[in-house]
């Protein structure tokens, strides 16, 4: 069986991609088993060393996988760069754990007591279409660089710069299996990593409905996850902060990657003093942001990845929804759908429901107590945004918030470096930052009788 992809700013057919079946996701899963016993039993600076050979291999090709990003994804090219750079640096940054993922020795009576940090095996990635490859390299590079091996099952809709990634793997000497990019569905190939006894961790990112059905499949065998699940997210913007830099930048906390975000800032709060002027300010911004060819330099939204999503999209935006104003968008062909601001209710199902398009509804709040009780009013808990110049509100409120990722008068979610992961139903388990490569290994202690 095959998948057609389609480029979703024209809706040209750019290539078709073998599904795999059952049969030939074990069969990939026993060739990564074997190749994980061999890549563990390299020293630890063979396995640094290659990981970085891989780090550099993306580096050289930040051009071509942009280029395919822009093509499966409809991703702007300036993101998509920004995207295949990430890749590198997140290889690039894991490539240390080989050599620093050390034990402890703790102190106990009648010998010496050992800790070791044991690769778990063969891992599964099950990634998301809305960004296809930073999302796998959070899953394959610090499992790797726990002497795992790696399946990964891209989504149907965008598995071209996986794939792509699976040979520049390739090309730079990790040992053949090692890590393997399963095109198919996710109720084929994704269900067979939950059902298969020689994967031992499923990391998943995508919907909570899906995120919830894995994590059940896994319990029968106690096996291990790590969930990146969807958000609703809130913007708060008190009076007392930078009003034109908060309404020149929520835009962008909202319409990167065309909403297809799980960070996007969907909810807009915004103090009821300063509610006017910030629609004021909003309304310019919005219509400002460049929609269009995701080729063009210029672009800073594409279109959605999909009829299907388009229209689901559309779905939460009916006739007569409370339309404050919007942006423009191309007409066709393609998937496009313009930036959207809502002033609904807070009860509505635009308020309460991940929308994933570039869709943002905004609602008045009375005080920081309302605004913390309404942030906090969602089964998600996966970023958000606070403005104000009061350093101290600042603080308060990001600790009251019930969400992994914060960020005090700017918009930024996603580092390297820093750990990433959601409260509540956005998720389980973190990725990214110094201890990503942990959650891929066991602790193993050992005592030794003296
Ligand atoms: P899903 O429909 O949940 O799909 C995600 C992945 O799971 C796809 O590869 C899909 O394969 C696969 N899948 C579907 N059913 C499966 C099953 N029964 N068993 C195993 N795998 C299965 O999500 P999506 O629509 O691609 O992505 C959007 C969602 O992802 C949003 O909710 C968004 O918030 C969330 N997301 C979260 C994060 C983080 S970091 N928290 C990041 C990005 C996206 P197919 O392609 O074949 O359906």
């Amino acid at each position: 069986m095959t998948h057609t992809i389609l480029n979703p700013a024209d809706e040209t057919v750019v290539t078709t991609v073998a599904a795999a079946t059952i049969e030939e996701t074990d069969a990939a899963i026993a060739r990564a088993a074997r190749a994980q016993r061999d890549w563990a039993a390299l020293a630890p600076a063979d396995r640094a060393r290659l990981l970085r050979r891989f780090a550099d291999a993306v580096d050289g090709a930040v051009e071509e996988l942009a280029a395919i990003e822009v093509s499966n994804s409809g991703h702007p090219i300036g993101q998509a760069r920004w995207e295949a750079g990430h890749v590198r640096d997140v290889l690039e940054y894991s490539a240390a754990a080989p050599e620093r993922l050390s034990g402890r020795q703790i102190p106990v009576a009648g010998g010496l007591d050992v800790t070791f940090h044991e690769p778990l095996g063969v891992v599964g990635v099950i990634t998301p279409w809305n960004f296809p490859m930073t999302i796998a390299s959070w899953g394959f590079a610090p499992a790797l660089a726990a002497s795992n091996a790696v399946v990964l099952k891209p989504a149907e809709w965008t598995p071209l710069t996986s794939l792509r990634l699976a040979e520049l793997g390739l090309e730079s000497g990790l040992p053949d299996g090692l890590f393997q990019v399963i095109p198919g569905k996710g109720s084929v190939v994704g269900e067979r990593f939950v059902t298969n006894e020689t994967v031992r961790k499923v990391v998943f990112t995508g919907s909570t409905e899906v995120g919830r059905h894995i994590m059940a499949g896994c319990a029968a065998q106690v096996k291990r996850v790590t969930l990146e699940l969807g958000g609703k997210s809130a913007n708060i913007v008190f009076a007392d902060a930078d009003l034109e830099r908060a309404a020149a930048t929520a835009p962008y906390g909202v319409f990167e990657n065309a909403g297809q975000d799980c960070c996007a800032r969907s909810r807009i709060l915004v103090e009821r003093s300063a509610y006017d002027r910030f629609m004021e300010l909003l309304e310019p911004a919005v219509q400002g942001v460049k929609v269009g060819d995701p080729a063009d330099e210029a672009t800073e939204m594409g279109p959605l990845v999909a009829r299907a999503h388009l229209e689901r999209v559309a779905s939460f935006v009916p006739d007569d929804a409370d339309v404050a104003f919007r942006g423009t968008a191309p007409s066709g062909p393609g998937f496009w759908y313009p930036p959207t601001v809502l002033a609904p209710a807070r009860d509505a199902r635009t308020a309460r429901e991940e929308i994933f398009g570039p869709v943002v509804s905004v609602f008045p709040f009375d005080d920081e107590a309302d605004a913390i009780r309404f942030a906090n009013a969602t089964e998600f808990g996966l970023s958000g945004s606070i403005w104000t110049r009061d350093l101290g509100r600042g603080i308060r409120v990001a600790r009251a918030i019930e969400s992994g990722n914060l960020s005090v008068n700017s918009h930024s979610s996603v580092r390297y470096s820093t750990p990433f992961g959601g409260f509540k139903q956005s998720g389980l388990g973190r990725e990214l930052g110094p201890d990503a490569p942990l959650a891929f290994t066991e602790t193993k202690n050992v005592f030794f009788a003296v």
